[in-house]
């Protein structure tokens, strides 16, 4: 897909807020500090329309990106991180999952997993809470310039089998420093839309 026009349409903690639209929707999910606002930046072209930071907990709310008159990626807070207090956890998880149950034109959560370490407790737990709410999922394991490509399959094959994921799930190498899977992750997306 080419991308030429973004728009952050708005930053929405209640259901009141979302836009009103019937575009379809991407939500991307993931650990704190994995790169999924880097993702998004990657597959729309843009260095900093999503705000990233190298400190964990940079996107507190639910960021709507319309991406020209075709979708919206929704970006969302990262789980895991340790810093948040007992109530900000609850109320993060309360956010998530009335947007993600409730969201009628919510087409597919992207979760972003980090491609050199096994999923955490946390990466399953979301993986498990979308299948049971059966939600199509796409997972993309970023950061796979950091290792060698010759790790990549074997890296794949441990993200594959600890998340337990379903044969037609699909799993996406990607970097976002060098745009490795950004055709493949559009495809997928594409086909949803
Ligand atoms: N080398 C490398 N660094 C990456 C990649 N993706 C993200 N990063 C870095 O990882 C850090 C976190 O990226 P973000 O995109 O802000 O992560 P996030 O998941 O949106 O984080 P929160 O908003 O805190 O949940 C930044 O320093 C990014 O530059 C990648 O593919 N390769
Ligand atoms: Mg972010």
């Amino acid at each position: 897909m080419n991308v030429n026009n973004v728009e952050l349409v708005i930053s929405a903690v209640r259901p009141e807020q979302y836009p009103e639209t019937e575009l379809p929707e991407f939500a991307l999910a993931g650990r704190s500090n994995v790169g999924k606002s880097s993702f998004i930046n990657k597959m729309i072209g843009r260095k900093s329309m999503a705000r990233i930071s190298s400190k964990p907990g940079k996107t507190q709310t639910l960021n709507f990106y319309k991406i020209e008159e075709d979708l919206f990626f929704v970006d969302v807070p990262g789980y895991g991180y340790a810093k948040v207090s007992k109530s900000e956890r609850e109320a993060w998880g309360k956010m998530i999952e009335t947007y993600i149950t409730g969201r009628e034109q919510l087409r597919a959560v992207v979760q972003i997993v980090d491609l050199r370490h096994p999923p955490s407790a946390d990466d399953r737990m979301m993986y498990d809470f979308m299948k049971h709410y059966g939600i199509p999922c796409i997972i993309i394991a970023t950061k796979a310039d950091k290792i060698p490509k010759g790790k990549w399959d074997k890296h794949k094959k441990v993200v594959r089998e600890t998340l337990d994921m379903e044969k037609g799930d699909p799993l996406i190498v990607f970097s976002s420093e060098t745009g490795l899977g950004k055709d493949a992750a559009w495809q997928e997306i594409e086909k949803r839309m």
